[in-house]
């Protein structure tokens, strides 16, 4: 059958509550839908202003079959161009990161403005017509910190998100701040058990002894029913919001994307194993509250946040077959702190390093399982997995939107 059909009727005779057939787990033409459905029409989190501070400044990232550049141009504006020449389609910036006046391409040095525009291309006719071959755009926004893009044709509006999320996120400053340790595991399973498990903490007291220390397994912390029944959570907001911090839970209609504060344990104010900061200067001035615990974010299909009083911990996913997916962690701290003095980078991304490592085995076991022919979609814990059903709902309504929206090509 094709594979379109089979997808659709699998998402719509699903049982509600359980985990997804196999095939969404495994099957590599599964995966090429999730692309088109979804990695290929969505806003996806691809990195941070702080790392393109200077005209010239660029990133690279792949997202699925697309090469993309981020870069800042001269004009000081982040934008985002495909990284295929368009001469005959080399790939134009070929490191991870990088910073250049113009981009040239490698293979015949076609050159190209940071605008995208072409500059030179050696010995071509005399007619030919440089105007017609910039580097092709890819939508780009930028919020609070956090750069997007958004590789459909018609890209959805980004207003709604950039809405919600800059009151919680602008008084953090991490615009101004700097990445102070980067790393990217590849994780063995496909995206969505990465999200699965990310999606709830049911398993963090048997697996994250590091991050229990500090980060409450409270259903009501990680989960999507909104908090407003768990008093230490709304006391915190009361108390965050009377000092001017958006702190209450928001979700956007859509499922998307929320946006929460939320205490750590006692009185911890990092995750640190002893609680304590693990940066001495704070991450923004304008946050000059103490206690502020941890600012939650997630905007499906490529992020979740933590931003605490002394850092940020970013995350980043993306996807590179059925069986395997790319996490990406950033810690950022004030652009001032300077490491050795300001912070120990051991003790700065211990925990993370920590709990990475354990989500890592979590997803890679939980594959290894679902590729059994005996296995068969199980129930989520109504009262931790919340947060999980919420997120296969939205993919289970994204994808169904997207698959009876009709023609053959949805891009
Ligand atoms: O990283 C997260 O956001 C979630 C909550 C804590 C650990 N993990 C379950
Ligand atoms: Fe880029 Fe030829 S492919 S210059
Ligand atoms: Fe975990």
């Amino acid at each position: 059958m094709d594979v379109r059909n089979d997808m659709l009727k699998r998402v719509k005779n699903r049982r509600e509550g359980y985990s997804l057939d196999q095939a969404f787990y495994t099957d590599p033409e599964y995966f090429r839908l999730d692309l088109d459905l979804i990695w290929y029409r969505d806003w996806l989190f691809v990195g941070h202003d702080c790392e393109v501070a200077r005209a010239g400044s660029f990133f690279t990232v792949q997202v699925g079959d697309y090469p993309v550049v981020i870069l800042r141009d001269s004009d000081g504006q982040i934008r985002a161009f495909h990284n295929s020449c368009r001469h005959r389609g080399s790939r134009v910036c070929t490191e991870h990161r990088g910073s250049s006046a113009r981009l040239v391409c490698p293979y015949h040095q076609w050159t190209y403005d940071l605008d995208g525009s072409l500059l030179y291309a050696r010995q071509m006719a005399e007619d030919f017509d440089k105007s017609q071959f910039s580097l092709k755009p890819v939508a780009c926004e930028s919020v609070a910190g956090y750069i997007f893009i958004c590789l459909a044709e018609k890209p959805a509006e980004f207003a709604p998100f950039a809405q919600l999320m800059q009151p919680y996120f602008a008084p953090h400053r991490l615009t101004e701040a700097k990445v102070a340790f980067e790393s990217t595991i590849i994780e063995k399973g496909n995206w969505k058990l990465v999200w699965e498990n990310n999606r709830e903490c049911y398993h963090c007291a048997g697996n994250h002894p590091e991050l229990c220390k500090t980060y409450p397994e409270a259903p009501t912390v990680t989960g999507v029913a909104g908090g407003d029944e768990d008093p230490d959570l709304t006391e915190h907001w009361t108390r965050l919001e009377a000092g001017g911090l958006p702190s209450r839970f928001r979700m956007h209609e859509s499922g998307q994307f929320r946006a929460c504060r939320t205490p750590l344990i006692g009185d911890a104010v990092s995750y640190t194993i002893s609680g304590r900061p693990a940066v001495q200067e704070r991450l923004s001035a304008e946050v000059s509250q103490e206690r502020i615990g941890a600012l939650l974010l997630f905007h499906y299909p490529t992020t979740w946040n933590h931003v605490l009083g002394d850092h940020a911990v970013t995350f980043r996913v993306l996807p590179i077959s059925a069986t395997e997916t790319a996490v990406t962690t950033k810690w950022l701290v004030n652009k001032d702190a300077v490491e050795g003095v300001d912070y120990d980078l051991d003790t700065l991304t211990h925990v993370w390093m920590q709990t990475n490592d354990q989500d890592r085995r979590i997803v890679e076991e939980n594959a290894f399982g679902i590729k059994s022919p005996a296995y068969e979609p199980g129930p989520y814990s109504e009262l931790h997995e919340g947060g999980v059903m919420q997120f296969v709902d939205w993919y289970c309504r994204s994808v169904e939107t997207r698959l009876t929206e009709g023609g053959k090509s949805l891009r």
